[in-house]
């Protein structure tokens, strides 16, 4: 298993930049840690953290291509901003070359960017480790690290709601699924906050 993480470390290495490379690293120690916290499948945290970004570098052209030729993704991605597509491009090029075929991974690594509706747990461990890793910096990031440390649902939705403000500030459209993670999960607060105490 070690030797496995080895050998994608170095897959990984050839194809984001040293900046990436480091973060996907970061991305992948802090999914672990969010795993132990939250009882997840710590293993699996690791490897979709560190393949996240897989193919956060390609070029557009070689995006498009794979997003045309599997036909396994909605086909609106392409309506929406460039930076959304690599996670769902990464999602099909490690199981096709890099032979994932654990569909949790899979999954977590299709979404890490956009979100969704009901998602996993893994799903939004990886999306929230992106947001939180130790090289990450932007205003606000020590709260929803401080957040993490309590409750994964508020931190993710702190994160999410973040970023739905900083694509409106710049006149931005925003992908439909970002709205209904963002839904969902004060759904599942609500749900929670109910049930408890
Ligand atoms: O790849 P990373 O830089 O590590 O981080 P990421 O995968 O979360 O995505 C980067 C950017 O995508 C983020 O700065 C905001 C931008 N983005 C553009 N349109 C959308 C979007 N993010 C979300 N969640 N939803 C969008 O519609
Ligand atoms: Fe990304
Ligand atoms: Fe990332």
């Amino acid at each position: 298993m070690e030797n496995k993480i080895a050998l994608l470390k170095s897959a990984l290495e050839k194809q984001v930049t040293e900046k990436r490379f480091l973060h996907s690293l970061g991305v992948a120690e802090t999914a672990k840690e969010l795993a132990v916290r939250n009882g997840a499948d710590v293993k699996k945290a690791e490897i979709a953290g560190l393949l996240h970004d897989f193919a956060k570098n390609w070029p557009k052209e070689k995006m498009i291509e794979i997003i045309v030729k599997y036909q396994e993704l909605p086909n609106d991605l392409l309506e929406y901003n460039e930076e959304l597509w690599h996670g769902p491009v990464a999602s099909i090029i490690v199981r096709e070359k890099l032979e994932i075929t654990d569909n949790d991974i899979i999954m977590a690594i299709r979404y890490h960017t956009s979100g969704r509706e009901k998602m996993s747990l893994l799903e939004k461990i990886v999306c929230l480790a992106d947001y939180i890793e130790p090289l990450r910096q932007y205003p606000g990031v020590d709260e929803i690290r401080k957040l993490a440390k309590l409750d994964l649902n508020q931190a993710l939705l702190t994160a999410l709601d973040r970023t739905i403000t900083f694509l409106i500030q710049k006149k931005s459209k925003i992908y439909p699924l970002t709205f209904e993670a963002r839904n969902s999960l004060i759904d599942e607060i609500g749900k929670l906050t109910e049930g408890g105490s």
